[in-house]
């Protein structure tokens, strides 16, 4: 039986099992809520970059790092969705927006409202990533027809300090609770990589998995290393097994979530991915860019997915069995 709520002990006593029980254990909870055979494809574009008033350690687009990153202004409707219609040639299903803001300003916002209409009327799903948002702004953005709103706790509560200091977690849980209460999807995840223990990844997790519901949409991202920045000094290699228990953690503690493999797939080898595949990741980023950084190519998707028998395409939770 899955414990309502999840501890920390217990997070780190699957993470510590012999790795065939927590795969098969992860591949247990991942059938039962999902074709293990289907990967989400997700498209990314920065639709405005650069120049972030916050100071978050990790990213590239902040005002306080020398990153080389330059400002852009808001990216024009037609622009972004001429950018999601490529992103759905190329196999996608849903597109996600990424704006480099504390949060959107009044201005903003009508021009959002309407990429992200345009994105539905592609027939895609649409996402959104612009900081933190008050109720009314989710208000607007549902009302745009947004499906998705990706808002990361990015790490543990105990290390969050060390990565950010102009807002704290729970600023992030509070905008968190005004998608989840306006009725937008949650999509939120964190980062690994960045000096932080095991202990907090898993606190991490635990904190998503104790969200009630926890998010629909998992990112788990590895550091992509930005030169300039405060985490280019903490950062630590990710061990790809590791990665891939942390996955099987998180497929465990959230059956129903789908669990992206986000950024830092390209340090990532085939059978690296493969592993988290059958940990229970099932989506990706397809496309050559993430927000300011790289991402594996189309074709080498294409291969990669051919090589593993699986399928590019939209997830969907079933039901879950009655106890
Ligand atoms: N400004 C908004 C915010 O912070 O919520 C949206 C954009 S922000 C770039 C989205 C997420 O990307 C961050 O929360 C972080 O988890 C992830 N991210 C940023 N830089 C990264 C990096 N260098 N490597 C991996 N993930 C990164
Ligand atoms: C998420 O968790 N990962 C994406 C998305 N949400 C917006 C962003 C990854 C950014 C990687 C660094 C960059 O390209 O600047
Ligand atoms: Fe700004 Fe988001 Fe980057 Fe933080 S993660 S500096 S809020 S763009």
């Amino acid at each position: 039986m899955t414990p309502a709520r999840w501890t920390q002990d217990a997070a780190q006593a699957l993470y510590d099992a012999p790795l065939p029980e927590l795969m098969f254990r992860a591949q247990g909870v991942h059938r039962a809520r999902f074709d293990p055979c289907a990967v989400e494809a997700a498209s990314l574009v920065s639709i405005k970059t650069g120049g972030c008033p916050e100071d978050c350690g990790y990213c590239s687009q902040s005002a306080h790092h020398k990153t080389g990153v330059a400002a852009t202004k808001l990216m024009e409707v037609d622009n972004v969705l001429a950018e999601a219609a490529r992103a759905k040639a190329g196999g996608a299903t849903r597109f996600c927006m990424g704006a480099a803001w504390r949060g959107p300003k009044a201005r903003d916002m009508d021009q959002v409202c309407a990429m992200i209409a345009g994105v539905k009327a592609l027939g895609l799903e649409a996402c959104v990533t612009l900081g933190m948002l008050t109720p009314a702004q989710v208000a607007a953005l549902a009302g745009a027809g947004l499906d998705y709103y990706n808002h990361n706790v990015d790490t543990s509560p105990a290390f969050y300090p060390r990565i950010a200091t102009t807002r704290t977690l729970d600023d992030r849980l509070e905008t968190l609770a005004h998608v989840r209460a306006g009725g937008v999807k949650v999509c939120s995840g964190g980062i690994v990589g960045m000096g932080e223990s095991v202990a907090d990844r898993l606190a991490m997790l635990v904190l998503l998995a104790n969200l009630d519901p926890p998010p629909e949409s998992v990112p788990l991202n590895m550091w992509n290393e930005i030169a300039g920045t405060p985490v280019a000094a903490m950062q630590e290699k990710v061990d790809p097994v590791a990665f891939a228990r942390l996955v099987a953690v998180a497929r465990i503690l959230m059956p129903a979530s789908v669990v992206r493999l986000s950024a830092g797939r390209h340090a990532l080898s085939d059978e690296a991915q493969a592993l988290c595949f059958l940990a229970g990741a099932n989506s990706i980023f397809t496309g050559d860019m993430l927000l300011t950084t790289g991402n594996p190519a189309r074709e080498a998707d294409v291969r990669l997915m051919a090589r593993l028998g699986l399928r590019l395409e939209a997830v969907t939770p079933r039901a879950a069995a009655p106890a």
